[in-house]
């Protein structure tokens, strides 16, 4: 069952509410720009963003609120690239949104995971959010029917990606976009910290999801699909050979380690013009 529009109305000032679907101003499938954008244009094509990264409807309050959180270590030109096309999409579907760069600084090895829970703990020191979706720098959504928003169980928005010939690669894959209700990723005690480096991360995520009895919610392959820039590995993020074994356990540890036995030290907040940024240290576990 969905929450009325009035409990849950966020943001201040605008007393009509969003329609729960606002679906009049949307495109459909778009081009997915590519082209490389620098950061000092970003206030040129997206003034109307608010300093820390928050867009919001103009003319009706949305039902809720979203956190878009994004894992990143160098990976600037995609930043760029993806906020060009995710800022406007945000408007026409009348998202309430936040992004949230969560950097890992050097030297250990790239934790995507990890930097999800860190990326939900600081959000909510912030300000409040109904919603968090968590997404790769290098996903470029190419359809505005993907509605950023939250439902009854997990959504997985990126079910159609060219690097997997539009198709989902398989059932259980949860990679890439992913979004929760607060309540939700509490209850599956967000993710798994233990995954250093390239893979398995997310199929950890996914047991979590099953175990808890949550169904996943998923658009149809037409609407949740998304180009990826192309990208090589990144140096202090190879792949991790002991994913497999750590997925054999993902359900007996789900409750006693994840979102709340992360371990880090944040080392800077700052409210850039588009986004919030927030740069962690994560130590390899004991
Ligand atoms: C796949 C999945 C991704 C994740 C990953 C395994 C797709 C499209 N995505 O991505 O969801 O499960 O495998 O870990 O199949 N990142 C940085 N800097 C780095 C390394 C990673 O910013 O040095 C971030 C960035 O947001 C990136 C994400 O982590 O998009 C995933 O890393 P990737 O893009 O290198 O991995 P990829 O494309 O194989
Ligand atoms: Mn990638």
């Amino acid at each position: 069952q969905r929450p009325s529009n009035e409990r849950k109305r966020a943001g201040t000032g605008v007393v009509e509410p969003c329609p729960l679907y606002p679906t009049d101003d949307l495109i459909g499938r778009l081009a997915g720009l590519k082209e490389c954008v620098a950061p000092e244009d970003l206030p040129r094509l997206h003034p109307y963003v608010e300093k820390g990264g928050r867009v919001r409807p103009t003319n009706c309050t949305a039902y809720e609120r979203v956190a878009i959180i994004i894992p990143f270590r160098n990976r600037y030109v995609h930043l760029y690239i993806l906020l060009n096309n995710i800022i406007p999409m945000m408007q026409r579907q009348k998202v309430d949104a936040r992004f949230f760069v969560i950097e890992q600084a050097p030297p250990t090895i790239f934790n995507r995971a990890a930097l999800f829970n860190v990326g939900f703990i600081e959000a909510l020191k912030l300000d409040s959010f109904d919603c968090f979706i968590f997404h790769d720098v290098d996903l470029i959504p190419l359809n505005d029917r993907n509605l950023y928003r939250c439902d009854e169980h997990p959504m997985h928005f990126a079910v159609a990606m060219d690097k997997y010939e539009y198709k989902l690669p398989y059932k259980k894959y949860v990679g890439g976009v992913v979004g929760f209700t607060k309540e939700q990723y509490l209850r599956i005690n967000g993710n798994s910290n233990l995954y250093f480096g390239w893979g398995g991360e997310d199929d950890d995520l996914f047991e979590r999801i099953d175990n808890k009895e949550y169904e996943i919610a998923r658009p149809y392959l037409d609407v949740g699909k998304y180009d990826m820039v192309r990208h090589k590995q990144d140096k202090g993020n190879e792949d991790n050979c002991d994913r497999r074994r750590l997925l054999r356990t993902a359900r007996q540890r789900q409750d006693t380690e994840g979102l709340n036995t992360i371990k880090y030290k944040r080392k800077s907040v700052e409210l850039r013009s588009h986004m919030t940024w927030i740069t962690v240290q994560l130590d390899m576990a004991e």
